[in-house]
């Protein structure tokens, strides 16, 4: 028995020896020839077995012999595992090796849109007048949408043929304003608020669009009168187009201000002089403006004999299309990439 587990022990060094040695060897190969020895059938396990044919006085020499074989073909079997796993991934990392500084094919970006564009630029110019930016809903109750706004019951804007309703109180915003009047709920004056974002009326065509994107401002202070607004849409002019741009107010009329106004600019295209762009006026029509209507401030709980307000919007498409010189506005929701990738960076970072 004491030569049996001795020549076992000699044989499993000698094929460590061999194997450790050999760079072909698997790990399969090692669990195959550890079972040989260690697995319920194998060598080792048939030596257990023969306990019982050895003299009751050697059992306790011999057994522990035995198992001092087992741990050691265990402990060298699981180190030579731990061996060949090293060289696997050696092997791995040095055949898979990427080289980092190779330069990639680049895949391209995208564009910023020309709307987004035009908004990013305004909020710029308004912010740095002092604007705050909200934006309030797109799903809007008709109170704030028309009944706040002065826009009474039977004022065709309420007409189902222009605005969407969603039921008979929820419909979609047909102008930014509607925030507005949310803010003068919420806020006391000074207020000084710029509202983007996207409206919608029920109407198609190569100047209209379902959806679209309006820009509002508003400012409501003690002794805010017309010609404030008239100064500011001056400075606006000069940084959005040029430092000879020149604005025109003419009568109009909106039921949420009185006096109203549209705004011209002068056309930055000939400078004045009358050209296709402008229809040969030398003027382009930009924006509606005029002072909030009382009755809008009383709607707010704002006192009309305290405090006045002026208030403008923009069509954020129609300053895109006059910038950029764009026919028709549908082009700006087809979403075609050698269209869009015309503007701003154009794709390129
Ligand atoms: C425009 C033209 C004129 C406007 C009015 C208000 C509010 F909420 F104060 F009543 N916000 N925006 C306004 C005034 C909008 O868009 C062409």
């Amino acid at each position: 028995m004491k030569e049996q587990i001795e020549s076992i022990r000699r044989e499993i060094e000698q094929w460590l020896g061999q194997a450790g040695a050999d760079p072909a060897l698997k790990r399969e190969g090692l669990f195959a020839y550890k079972m040989e020895h260690l697995g319920k059938t194998g060598k080792i396990s048939a030596l257990s077995k023969g306990m019982r044919d050895v003299a009751p006085e050697e059992r306790p020499e011999v057994g522990k012999l035995l198992s001092d074989l087992r741990r050691w073909a265990e402990e060298n079997f699981d180190s030579l595992e731990q061996e060949l796993k090293k060289r696997e991934l050696e092997k791995k990392y040095s055949s898979e090796r990427l080289d980092v500084t190779m330069p990639a094919r680049f895949a391209g970006t995208g564009s910023i849109h020309p709307v987004t564009l035009v908004k990013n630029e305004l909020i710029d110019i308004f912010s740095g007048m002092g604007f705050d930016v909200f934006e309030g809903p797109e799903i809007e109750r008709d109170y704030y949408n028309f009944q706040a706004l002065n826009i009474p019951a039977d004022h065709p804007a309420r007409d189902m043929q222009d605005t969407f309703f969603v039921t008979k109180e929820f419909l979609l915003r047909s102008q930014t304003s509607s925030g507005q009047i949310r803010v003068m709920e919420n806020r006391k004056p000074p207020i000084k608020v710029l509202s983007p974002g996207r409206v919608y009326r029920s109407d198609s065509d190569a100047t209209h669009s379902p959806m679209f994107h309006q820009m509002e401002g508003l400012v409501v202070d003690k002794n805010v009168t017309l010609n404030d607004l008239k100064g500011m849409l001056d400075e606006f002019a000069r940084r959005m187009f040029s430092s000879e741009t020149k604005t025109r107010l003419r009568p109009s009329y909106f039921p949420f201000t009185e006096p109203s106004v549209e705004v011209d600019l002068s056309c930055s295209a000939c400078g004045g002089k009358g050209c296709r762009i402008c229809k040969g006026t030398g003027w382009i029509e930009v924006l509606g403006a005029g002072m909030v209507n009382r009755r809008v401030l009383e709607n707010c709980g704002i006192d009309p004999d305290e405090y006045t307000g002026f208030a403008f919007g923009i069509g954020l498409e129609r300053i895109a299309m006059i910038k950029y010189g764009i026919g028709d506005i549908r082009l700006l929701f087809e979403g075609d990439v050698r269209f869009l990738k015309q503007f701003g960076n154009g794709g390129r970072v």
